[in-house]
C-alpha cells in the first residue's frame, strides 16, 4: 500500500538560483540546463497523474523551487513549516497562498520553533520527523502535535549526529510496501528496523532521496543499480537528471510538495 497523490506544487528556479545554499563541491549550477532538468520533473509528476501548480520563481529567493521544505501536506491538511535557514524563512508566503486553494485552514510552525520538510519521511504508519540543523527539537515537537490533532503518530529522529545528512531524507525515502531506501552510511536509528531495507551501494548514496508517486519511483539518473533493483522488486524507475539540483544539495523529493 502506499499513498495515491492528485496533486503537486512546483516553483522553477529563477536567474539568482546559483546564490543559494550550498556545502556541495560540484560547481555552479548552470540555470538553463536547471530550467530544463526542472520541466522534465514537472512533465514525470505529470506522467504519474498529478496535476501540477507551478509557481513563478521569486528572486528574492535563490533556494525557493526546494519547495518541499516549506510545507507538510496531508490528504486533509496542509502545515506551513519555518525554514530552518535565515534566507529561507519568506519562501512560505507563496506556498501558503497555493496551498490555501485546496486546503481551507492551514496548520503552521511558529517561532521559536524551526522546521524543514525535508526532515519529514511519512510513511503508512505515521511521521518520521528529523531533528536537524535545519529541523529545531521544539519545532519537530509542534510538528508531532499539529500531526497528532489529524490522527497521525510520529517518532522524532535525532540526525544532528549524522555526517552527510542535510535532511532525514537525504538519507531515506519511504517506498511504500513497508520498504526503506536507505542510504549506505546512515546509522541505526530507532524505529527503522521496522521497514524492510532497500541499502543504496556507497556510489549511488545519492539516490537514498527517491520518490514513489503512484505507480512510479522517481530515481536520478545514471543511478543504475539501484534502478536495477527496484524492478526486480516490481517498482517502475523513472530516471530524471538531477546534476544542476544535486549542486545545491537538492534531491527529487524537494522539487515537489505532493498530496
Ligand atoms: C538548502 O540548503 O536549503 C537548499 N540549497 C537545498 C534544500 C534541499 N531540500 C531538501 O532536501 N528537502
Amino acid at each position: 500500500m502506499s499513498t495515491r497523490f492528485t496533486r503537486a506544487i512546483v516553483r522553477a528556479p529563477g536567474a539568482t538560483y546559483s546564490a543559494g545554499i550550498t556545502n556541495s563541491t560540484l560547481g555552479a549550477p548552470v540555470l538553463a540546463t536547471a530550467l530544463e532538468q526542472h520541466a522534465r520533473y514537472v512533465a514525470a509528476l505529470e506522467s504519474c497523474g498529478l496535476a501540477v501548480t507551478a509557481l513563478p520563481a521569486d528572486l528574492a529567493y535563490p533556494d525557493g523551487c526546494f519547495v518541499e521544505d516549506t510545507a507538510i501536506v496531508t490528504p486533509t491538511a496542509g502545515i506551513v513549516t519555518r525554514p530552518g535557514a535565515a534566507t529561507r524563512a519568506g519562501e512560505t508566503g507563496a506556498i501558503a497562498s497555493a496551498l490555501s486553494r485546496f486546503f481551507p485552514a492551514l496548520g503552521r510552525i511558529e517561532a521559536p520553533g524551526t522546521v524543514d520538510g525535508g526532515d519529514i519521511c511519512q510513511t503508512d504508519v505515521g511521521f518520521l520527523i528529523g531533528v536537524s540543523a535545519r529541523t529545531s527539537e521544539a519545532g519537530a515537537r509542534q510538528l508531532a502535535g499539529l500531526l497528532a490533532d489529524l490522527g497521525f503518530q510520529s517518532i522524532l529522529l535525532d540526525i544532528r549526529h549524522c555526517a552527510g545528512l542535510l535532511h532525514l531524507k537525504t538519507g531515506m525515502s519511504y517506498l511504500g510496501d513497508g520498504r526503506m531506501a536507505v542510504a549506505p552510511d546512515l546509522p541505526a536509528l530507532p524505529g527503522l528496523d521496522r521497514y524492510e531495507q532497500v541499502v543504496l551501494s556507497p556510489s549511488e548514496r545519492y539516490a537514498a532521496n527517491c520518490v514513489r508517486i503512484n505507480d512510479r519511483v522517481l530515481v536520478p539518473a545514471h543511478h543504475v543499480r539501484f534502478a536495477d533493483e527496484l524492478a526486480r522488486l516490481g517498482y517502475e524507475p523513472l530516471p530524471l537528471e538531477m546534476s544542476e539540483f544535486q549542486k545545491m544539495d537538492g534531491g527529487l523529493s524537494c522539487l515537489s510538495l505532493r498530496f
